[in-house]
């Protein structure tokens, strides 16, 4: 009985890398007490910012068996999306807006999601034996999931001072999926954390969005406010974003672990297209709402939708100190947005150097 639940587990991981994924291993259906009460402290002293949608299904969140009482071991799989190219190279071009490396290529959620499936599927056909009753579900990055603890806990790495999950073979470059089964799977054994004394994460935070080390404050994180946000881009931060226009890999992308990511690892599905990879300001501030749907269409941009995005490409004007985007920033004086006009004033007044 053992062997066979042993045979399983390897047979699933060796499906789970034919369909792309870099990373296996098996959780309890379970998180540690600690766990959850760090989500609820995290949550009562308002980390999470406008993003509600952590509140509303926090037990859930914070327990699988709340989710889904009948599950008994969670899988954890990590695709790998390891950049070919230094995350930094554009910083110092301002004309350019920097697009987080997770977001230049297809939309991770559609492509793990179909992954996730499959291997799921094959799951259910090789234990059909054992009577109709095995359950599965899939989840990525939106469901009330706790992806990263559960990632430790399956020994995939463990969440670093930046409280993204690490690998030794990946880096800070993995996407997670989770599937929860009520199949008794052998488990993997859990993660150990090897950031020891480094600091690296810390420091580069253009925001200082780390109150401490594994605590992230969302609020002064660019990756929530150029994408989860949906107002104003409070002004004491404008200057900090610099020139990043959709989410942030600043930390991720120094943490010493990546040196050892296998760049063949990352799914092709995550090269990044042309157009997102050096994007011009000057172009993005032009779209209206249709011509911004085409250009994103299949990227995870879309769903943040033009105005937050045209927001977000303002701010970037304003601190590019290149008066060639004057008139384009103009332009949106008169946008029919008031998040968009009072972002395109601040651009003005940054780049001429009065409020318009
Ligand atoms: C909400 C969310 C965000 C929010 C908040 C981020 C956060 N750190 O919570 C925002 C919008 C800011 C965000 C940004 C990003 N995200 Co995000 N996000 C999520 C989401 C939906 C939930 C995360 C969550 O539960 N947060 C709640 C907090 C309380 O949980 P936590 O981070 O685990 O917090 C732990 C630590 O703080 C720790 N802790 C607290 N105190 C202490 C003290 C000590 C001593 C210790 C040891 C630990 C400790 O305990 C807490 C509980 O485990 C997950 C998907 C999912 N369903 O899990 C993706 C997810 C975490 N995001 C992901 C990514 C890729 C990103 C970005 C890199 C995107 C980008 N390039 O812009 C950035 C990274 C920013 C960062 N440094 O975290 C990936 C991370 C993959 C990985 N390898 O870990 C995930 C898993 C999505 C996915 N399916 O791949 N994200
Ligand atoms: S993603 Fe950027 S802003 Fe957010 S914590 Fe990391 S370095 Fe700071
Ligand atoms: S940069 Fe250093 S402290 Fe941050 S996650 Fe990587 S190893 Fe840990």
């Amino acid at each position: 009985m053992a062997d066979d639940k042993l045979r399983l587990t390897e047979n699933l991981e060796k499906k789970a890398r034919e369909e792309g994924f870099a990373a296996f291993g098996v959780a309890p259906a379970s998180l540690a007490p600690k766990t959850s009460q760090r989500l609820k402290g995290w949550l009562a002293s308002g980390g999470h910012g406008d993003m509600i949608w952590m509140e509303s299904r926090a037990e859930e969140r914070a327990d699988p068996i709340a989710l889904w009482p009948e599950v008994r071991s969670v899988i954890m799989l990590g695709m790998s999306y390891t950049p070919g190219r230094d995350p930094f190279a554009l910083k110092d071009h301002g004309d350019l807006g920097r697009i987080s490396v997770y977001a230049q290529g297809k939309d991770y959620h559609d492509v793990v999601k179909k992954a996730l499936k499959r291997v799921a599927r094959w799951l259910v056909a090789q234990t059909f034996k054992d009577g109709p009753n095995i359950g599965v579900k899939v989840f990525v990055d939106t469901a009330p999931v706790m992806e990263k603890p559960l990632a430790e806990a399956a020994g995939l790495g463990w969440q670093g001072k930046h409280t993204n999950m690490v690998s030794r073979n990946h880096g800070s470059w993995l996407f997670l999926g989770a599937i929860y089964t009520t199949l008794d799977l052998t488990l993997s054994g859990g993660g150990k954390d090897r950031c020891g004394s480094c600091r690296k994460c810390q420091n580069i935070c253009p925001t200082e969005a780390f109150p401490a080390p594994y605590k992230l404050d969302a609020k002064r994180c660019i990756s929530y406010l150029t994408i989860e946000h949906k107002g104003h881009i409070p002004r004491h931060l404008r200057k900090l974003i610099g020139n990043h226009i959709y989410g942030c890999d600043d930390c991720l992308a120094v943490c010493p672990w990546n040196k050892f990511a296998e760049k063949a690892a990352a799914n092709k599905a995550f090269l990044p297209r042309a157009e997102l990879a050096a994007p011009a300001l000057a172009d993005i501030l032009a779209l209206d709402d249709a011509a911004f749907r085409k250009v994103f269409s299949g990227s995870p941009i879309k769903r943040t939708g033009r105005n937050r995005m045209v927001r977000n490409c303002l701010i970037a004007a304003g601190n590019s100190g290149d008066a060639r985007l004057v008139e384009p920033a103009q332009k949106l004086l008169t946008d029919k947005d008031e998040v968009v006009r009072e972002a395109a004033e601040w651009a003005v007044s940054e780049l001429i150097g009065f409020r318009p």
